[in-house]
């Protein structure tokens, strides 16, 4: 084994965004390109070196061969020992659950998430701090000044490669490299939070279709150890279960538009009392029952309203948190149940802070994401594990039930999410910029009938450190009434992705059935003649509706 610096030229724009640095494959394979933001992690984060580091995928293409390189600089750079799931998998949350039961330093995750993946999609690495979560804006945006004056990296030579098929120990000189099972902390873990037995009752009962659907990504494996091992359910009831590197020409990505059959078989054929799915990286969850796919948002409020019914949760929960455009279903729930609620920028790292000081035990956000105080990253198959309990424990219930009676009693905030992909970015700043320039007037003026009571520009203050965020989103909003929200980004990897999102509070039941869009006209016209988004990009119409 010999150790070398290798002289390296900087790259521009590693710069990492919503979560973590993603781009092309074909980028990340340039000589150095990874190796440089590798470096600058290690360089930036001392504390790792003598230290455990954890290291895992979601399998995508490139991932075997990141992690052989990531091993041989970890092993230049003083790194104690490094635990990596076998062949080079872990879900964002087991990543999350290992850094903290085996108090590591951090671990670096390798996902685009719900991106493409292939020859041709998109590769990306995230660092996680030690308490398991993705690290802070001070941190990432260390690192990125880092890569921009980086002149070499360190890494050693050894024969071969490391074998990640079999678990057990391996040495990289000094370095322990540590093969585990990729499955079996994050299931102990899960195993403490929900009532096990009830679901199986449940998964058992024969007129009760379950489905879920790990859209050939990294859910696989834990799906099937979770639900079929452990909770008995039948193995067909886990469909796309092989984890494969272009996750089948898919786009994994849980929503009615990427996850369609799912969406039929539930939603418009009722066919399936509960279906589930996850994406690339296992950290978001997509729920459905017979006749009704969940809103992400009304998914927190409602879980956060039953918390308790779960034994993991039965004490109660100290409070909620979502990400500004997420809708604010959990807060009414906080309002009625007298807990702390928290709006932070979107992007998991915000969360953090929040969950390491015990001011929330539940948070989400609008993109189908969902967890709790467990880990520090959103939780797939957490989700859909809850949503089990829950079903269990309200027996003679079904998901559209339970919401009918949640709106009932909190009130319907009725949500959607509107994508315009891959839009030139100049356009996509110019239709922001046109609304961004209108804000100072917009208080006072009218949609509809809604009174609008106050426009801005996003800002936080972490009200834990104090770091504050500037520029996450500009808002638009009618009172408890209703929202607006356009943003950008931040994890696309071609030209710029505009969201568009838009919230309709109505208390009345008897109003609670209507067509979403239908609901949300007024929002969605106002929004276009505030942007000019479409006139601008030519574009008739959002690329995803969720
Ligand atoms: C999107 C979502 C955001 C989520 C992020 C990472 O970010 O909107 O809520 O935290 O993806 O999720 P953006 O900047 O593209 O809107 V994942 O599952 O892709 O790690
Ligand atoms: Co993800």
């Amino acid at each position: 084994m010999s150790l070398r610096e290798v002289a390296t030229p900087s790259f521009e724009g590693q710069k990492p965004g919503t979560s973590g640095l993603r781009k092309k494959v074909t980028v990340f394979q340039q000589p150095g390109y990874l190796e440089n933001f590798v470096q600058a992690v290690f360089d930036c984060a001392p504390e790792l070196q003598g230290g455990t580091l954890v290291l895992g995928g979601d399998g995508r293409f490139f991932n075997r061969a990141a992690i052989q390189t990531i091993l041989r600089m970890a092993a230049a750079n003083g790194i104690d020992r490094v635990l990596v799931g076998q062949g080079g998998i872990l879900s964002t949350p087991a990543a999350s659950a290992v850094i903290r039961r085996h108090r590591a330093r951090g671990g670096l995750v390798l996902s685009a998430s719900h991106n493409p993946g292939g020859p041709d999609g998109d590769f990306g690495i995230k660092y996680n701090i030690a308490n398991g979560g993705p690290a802070p804006e001070a941190v990432t945006e260390a690192i990125y000044q880092h890569t921009q004056m980086i002149r070499h990296y360190r890494i050693v030579d050894i024969d071969g490669e490391i074998d990640l098929d079999k678990t057990g120990n391996r040495k990289i000189g000094n370095m322990t490299v540590t093969v585990i099972d990729p499955v079996d902390d994050y299931a102990a873990l899960l195993g403490g939070l929900f009532d096990f037995d009830v679901i199986r009752a449940l998964l058992a009962r024969k007129d009760f279709r379950f489905r879920f659907d790990a859209m050939h990504a990294v859910t696989g494996p834990y799906a099937k150890r979770l639900l079929v091992e452990m909770l008995g359910a039948p193995e067909s009831s886990v469909i796309n279960a092989e984890p494969l590197e272009d996750f089948g020409g898919g786009h994994p990505d849980p929503n009615p538009v990427y996850a369609p059959e799912l969406y039929k078989a539930a939603v418009l054929d009722g066919e399936l009392d509960f279906a589930a799915a996850s994406d690339g990286d296992g950290d978001r969850n997509m729920i459905l029952g017979r006749g009704i796919a969940v809103t992400p948002s009304d998914s927190l409020a409602v879980l956060a309203a039953n918390a308790t019914l779960a034994p993991g949760y039965a004490r109660g929960i100290a409070g909620v948190a979502r990400s500004m455009p997420t809708s604010r279903a959990p807060d009414a729930v906080a309002r009625a149940l007298k807990l702390e609620c928290f709006e932070t920028p979107t992007g998991w790292k915000f969360f953090g802070n929040l969950l390491d000081a015990g001011h929330i035990t539940l948070c989400g956000e609008e993109s189908y994401g969902t967890s709790s105080d467990h880990v520090r990253e959103k939780d797939g198959l957490w989700a859909v594990l809850f949503w089990l309990n829950l079903l269990a424990a309200k027996p003679g219930e079904t998901v559209l039930s339970i919401l009918q009676q949640h709106w009932k009693r909190y009130g319907r905030h009725y949500y959607s999410r509107h994508d315009y992909e891959a839009v030139d970015a100049r356009q996509a700043t110019e239709a922001l910029n046109r609304l961004r320039a209108n804000l100072p007037a917009l208080p006072g003026q009218k949609i509809g009938n809604m009174a609008i009571t106050a426009a801005d520009d996003f800002a936080y203050r972490d009200p834990v450190d104090g770091s504050e965020s500037k520029g996450q989103g500009l808002r638009v909003i009618c009172g408890e009434q209703a929202r607006l929200i356009a943003r950008l980004s931040g994890t696309g990897t071609e030209g710029a992705t505009v969201r568009l999102y838009f919230e309709l509070y109505d208390a009345d039941p008897a109003k609670q059935a209507d067509d979403v869009q239908s609901r949300l006209q007024p929002l969605i016209d106002f929004a276009e003649a505030q942007t000019g988004l479409r006139k601008i990009t030519g574009r008739a119409a959002p690329d995803v509706i969720t």
